[in-house]
Order: C-alpha cells, then structure tokens, then sequence
C-alpha cells in the first residue's frame, strides 16, 4: 500500500494534540492526528471512574493561548469534574475546527525513519500507512493504564473495572458488594463516591498515600472575575512557578520557625485545601525534618478524623517522604472509613494470593464480590512511548535504546531519531507540573523551533548524544538533591515489574526548566543538529 503523505503526524489527540494540531496549521504545516478513542480528550476521555476530577484548579488547569477562549469559558467548580473538563476538550476541538484533521479509533503501531527520504513511516492497527516529515508523540504520560499481575485475574465472574479505562455507560454500584484495589489518587478520589452506593466496600491497599482534602466548591463569580480581569499577567506568573501553578508558595524553611509557627501554617492551609499544601515551606520536599512536620501534621490529621484506630493507623503513610509520591486530593476520603459498609485491608498484614471467579482470597480469607475495581496506576510516562514500536536511524529501536530507562535532551527529542517530538516527556517537568502549562511550553517551543528552520530552510533536526548524556545526568543530580528518590513511586518506574529504577520527571522547576529552554533556542538551539537544506539559505533570509 502507498504512503499517504503528511507535513506532520500527531499521535494522540488529548489537550497536547489538539494545541500541537492547532498551532501547526498556523505554520502551514498539514497535520493529521491519529488518536486510538473514539473523542478527543485523552486522560479525560479515558478516565470517567465516579469522582474524577482535576486537582488544579479550573481557573488553572485550561488553555492559556487564546485570550478569547479563556475569556468565554465558564468552570462551574473550583476543581472540574471529568465531564467538564471533556466538554471543554471538546469545545476546543469544535471551536478550532480540529476535528477534521483527526483520525479516530486508531492506534499507531510503528514508526520508522527513512534517512534517504527524510520522513517518518508510519502505520497503524488499521493497515494504514503514512510519511510524514514531523512526528509527534503526544501520547500522555498517565496513557497506559495497568493492570497487576494476580494469579486468577481472567477467572473473575462478576464485573471488573479499571478506573483508567472506565466504561462510558453509568456503572451502577447499588446494593453491590463491590473490592477497590488500589489507593492512589484515583482510588482515592473514587472510594468516597462508590461507598455511598454499594452495599459494601472492601478496599485493599498495599500503600498508604498521603492525602489532602480539596475543599471543593461551587465557582465562585468574584473569583473567576478576578483570574479573567487579569488573567494574561496571571498566567504569566503561573508559568514561572515550580509547579506552574499559582499558589504560595513559602519562601521559609521549615525548621527555621517554632513547631506553634508551623502548625498553624498547615493547620492555614490545610482549611484551604488542594496541593498548596505542599508550598507550606519552602524545604519540604529537600530536608527530611522539614518534611517529617508536614507527614506528621497529616498523620495527626488522619488519626483524628478516622474513628476506629486501627484503621486509622493503617491508613498512615509511614514508608516515604510526604509528596515523594503524587500526593492526593480528596473530597471525603478519609471519613468514608467511619462508614459501616467499609473495610481495609491492608496487604502487608493479609497479602492477596489470587483472585477467584467470585471474589479475592487475601491472607487465607476468601472476600466474595461482585465487581472489582482496578486503581491499580499506569505504565507512567514510557508507557504508552515505548507501546509504539518506534526504529530511528539506521533502525535502532526506542526499546533497545531506552532499556536501561529514558534518555531524552530537555524531555523533547532523543537523539538518533530525528524531528520526532514527545510532548511533556521523560526529562521535562510534565508531570511534577500543571501539565497544561508543561503542554503549553512544549509546543510553543517546538513551533519556534520550527519556525526557525523554516526560515533557515532547514528540515531536519536531532539531538546531539552528548548533550542528552549531560542533560540525563543533570535530570538525575538534581533529582538526588530532592527526596523524591526515597519513595517507590511511578515517578521512578517502580510500580512496574521490570521496569528500569530512575527518576524520570526533572524537578528542577517549571520556571526554571522554562528559562533554560529559551535559552537553549537563543543560543541557535544548543545541543541541537540541523540538517538537509531544502532551499538555499540565501532564498529564506
Ligand atoms: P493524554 O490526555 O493522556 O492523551 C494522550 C492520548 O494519546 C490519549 O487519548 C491516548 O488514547 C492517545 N494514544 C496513546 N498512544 C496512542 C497510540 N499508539 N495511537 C493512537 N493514540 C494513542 N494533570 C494536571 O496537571 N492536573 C490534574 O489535576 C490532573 N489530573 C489527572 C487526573 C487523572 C485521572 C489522570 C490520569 C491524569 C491527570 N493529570 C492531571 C495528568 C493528565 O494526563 C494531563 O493533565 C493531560 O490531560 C495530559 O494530556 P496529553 O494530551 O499530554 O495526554
Ligand atoms: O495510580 P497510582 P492512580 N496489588 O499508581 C496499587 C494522576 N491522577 O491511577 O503504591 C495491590 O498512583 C498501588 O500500590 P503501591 C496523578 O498524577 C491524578 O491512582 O504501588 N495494589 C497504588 O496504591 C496520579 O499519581 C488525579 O504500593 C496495587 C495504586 O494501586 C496518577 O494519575 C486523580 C498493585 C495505584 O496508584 C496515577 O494515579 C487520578 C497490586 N498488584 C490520577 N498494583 C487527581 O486527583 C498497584 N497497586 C488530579
């Protein structure tokens, strides 16, 4: 079959492939988008599991590239719900006319470069073939959902769900004796909504997260008022915070104040709620007695909210830093344990052996259900990367190169695979941030980049190997200069079998990391390679 021919294939079509869609048009660039769903949407067409909904605030957590698009939408919540924020997805996908563009329920399988033709093959699960001279992975870093390795899992009789591939129909729980297995944020935002309908709900845990409550509210109208009013001078502080966020963020260190200081600190902030929790001071996440007050704080707060003190216990998370793993936002998460029909399992004490037609068997004790839910994660940030089978130049394949963990420069490229782009990847801030932002960032520095080899007539371009070796080993220093290396988290591959243990996001800030980035362009794109002049100079200055 012949090669249909493409400026730039995007593979996915979530908020980072329909911006990547957008802002090509406007370089002239024809793209296609290849997105496996059915809708755009990506992590929010995925997962519709009960109590999904963003830990970033709304006014946050949207495009900032339109002025007039921030201005005419309206989020009803502090924090959005799943089918908010899809209908937002989607509002951009009409309001920009994308979808004509996207090709869905299509998966890209293969992808390979022709160094004589300078192009991208690529194909799909669909028998389709296409060439392209840009290729796009906007493939998410939370796209690939997993499910654990327990014996028996196919033998399940009654329903199973995983919350990241959750049906599209309403899942009804009521009168159901129902196993959450899992608490992670996911867990965590869906336990409190499913104990109120099922008739018991047994949760399995093997780690305890640390969680804060959202305090979510309706939107208030003084609020949005105030974010639209100003919101280009706000968004522009927001891209220069750590997180990308704007919240306080305190300029203290922790042990610099008295332990009274210091409580009503997060006492202050804990009545706020959200993840500015984690901006109480400003060492929390580099000093271990810095942030063994803040897990404290919460334990204390766990302790005081569940009532049985057992439970409570083992709801404590004693074995990391607090916000090493994702930390968690809540609505009601720690009190759905006072309910009658709820009950822990802690897997250290009863580990699960195997799952059976009807139900769990943990710890010799056999739990009979009727629907199990999988919480259980994804295969973060490589995942859904390496799901492709992707061959650079002279065939070398992303999985043989990646097999000892990711390698990119800036989290953008990898060298030996030209004018393939990732979108928030390995290396770059992405999830340690309002990914929106992250997206933001990303695109627009690829579309300069791009711009920039227009005008140079310029049509390739590839990460130079010694410069992704230095900015590896930067990722690592400065990940080792923070605790997040001390928990097992996804962030370091360690929820997967197998997978190569680093740390994976670089925590350097997403302010930082932005500056950095320019000037990296500034200095004629530094660690860089152009190729294949295919004008002369001469014409495009
Ligand atoms: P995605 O939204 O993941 O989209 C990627 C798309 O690529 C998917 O639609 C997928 O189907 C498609 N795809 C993947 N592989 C292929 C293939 N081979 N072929 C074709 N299509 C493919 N971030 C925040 O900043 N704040 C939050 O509050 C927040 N909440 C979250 C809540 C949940 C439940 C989850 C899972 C993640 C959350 N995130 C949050 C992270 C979230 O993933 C990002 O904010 C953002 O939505 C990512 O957009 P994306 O376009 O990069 O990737
Ligand atoms: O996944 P997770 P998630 N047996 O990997 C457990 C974003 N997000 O879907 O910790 C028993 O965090 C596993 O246990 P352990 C956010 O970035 C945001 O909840 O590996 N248990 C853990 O408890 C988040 O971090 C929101 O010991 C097993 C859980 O399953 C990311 O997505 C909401 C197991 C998985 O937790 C992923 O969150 C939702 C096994 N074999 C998601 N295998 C917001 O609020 C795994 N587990 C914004």
């Amino acid at each position: 079959m012949a090669h249909e021919h493409h400026g730039a294939v995007i593979v996915g079509a979530g908020f980072a492939g329909l911006y990547l869609l957008h802002r090509l048009r406007g370089l002239g660039i024809p793209a296609i988008c290849l997105e496996a769903a059915d809708d755009v949407g990506g992590t929010w067409y995925w997962n519709r599991y009960p109590g999904a909904r963003c830990d970033v605030e709304s006014m946050q957590y949207s495009f900032s590239f339109s002025e007039e698009l921030q201005q005419e939408w309206h989020w009803s919540e502090r924090f959005a719900a799943q089918p908010e924020i899809l209908a937002y997805a989607r509002h951009v996908a009409e309001r920009y006319d994308l979808r004509r563009d996207i090709r869905f329920e299509t998966r890209v399988t293969d992808a390979a470069w022709d160094d004589a033709a300078r192009v991208w093959n690529i194909a799909t699960n669909r028998g389709e073939k296409l060439a392209a001279r840009y290729f796009f992975m906007a493939t998410g870093c939370l796209s690939a959902a997993r499910l654990p390795d327990i014996p028996g899992i196919a033998d399940f009789k009654g329903r199973q769900f995983h919350t990241g591939y959750w049906p599209h129909h309403k899942v009804d729980f009521t009168g159901r004796r129902v196993a959450v297995i899992g608490t992670g944020s996911s867990a965590i935002q869906s336990i409190p909504v499913i104990a109120e309908q099922a008739a018991q709900l047994t949760v399995f845990q093997r780690t305890p997260n640390f969680s804060i409550p959202s305090r979510n509210r309706p939107m208030d109208d003084e609020y949005e008022q105030g974010w639209k009013r100003d919101y280009a001078s706000l968004r522009q502080k927001a891209r220069m915070m750590r997180t990308g966020i704007l919240y306080g963020l305190s300029d203290t260190p922790a042990m610099s104040v008295s332990a009274e200081e210091r409580k009503a600190e997060y006492e202050k902030r804990w009545a706020v709620g959200g993840t500015a929790f984690m901006g109480s001071f400003r060492d929390l996440l580099l000093d271990q007695a810095a942030n063994d007050t803040a897990a404290d704080f919460v334990r204390s707060k766990i302790r005081e909210t569940v009532k049985d003190p057992a439970t409570a216990e083992r709801l404590c998370p004693r074995n990391h830093p607090i916000g090493t793993k994702r930390i968690c936002v809540d609505t009601q998460y720690y009190e759905t344990y006072n309910r009658p029909n709820v009950t822990l399992i802690d897997l250290h004490e009863a580990p699960i052996t195997r799952i059976t037609t009807s139900g769990i068997e943990a710890g010799g004790v056999a739990h009979e259900f009727d629907d199990i839910v999988f919480a259980t994660g994804f295969d973060a940030m490589t995942g859904a990367l390496l799901g492709v089978d992707i061959k650079g130049r002279a065939g070398e394949s992303l999985n043989a190169k990646w097999e000892a963990g990711p390698r990119t420069l800036v989290g953008i490229m990898t060298a030996g695979f030209p004018n393939m782009f990732m979108i928030t990847g390995p290396g770059s801030p992405s999830v340690l941030s309002n990914m929106i932002v992250s997206i933001e960032q990303h695109v627009d520095w690829i579309m300069d980049c791009l711009a920039h080899m227009q005008a140079k007539g310029q049509v390739t371009i590839e990460a130079d190997r010694g410069a992704e070796d230095s900015w590896v080993e930067e990722v690592n220093t400065v990940a080792n200069r923070t605790l997040y290396p001390r928990a097992a988290s996804w962030y370091m591959g360690a929820n997967v079998p197998g997978k190569p243990r680093l740390f994976m996001p670089y925590v350097g800030g997403v302010g930082n990391y932005r500056v950095l980035c320019d000037e990296v362009a500034a200095d004629g794109y530094r660690g860089f390679h152009f190729g294949g002049v295919e004008r002369p100079a001469a014409a495009a200055e």
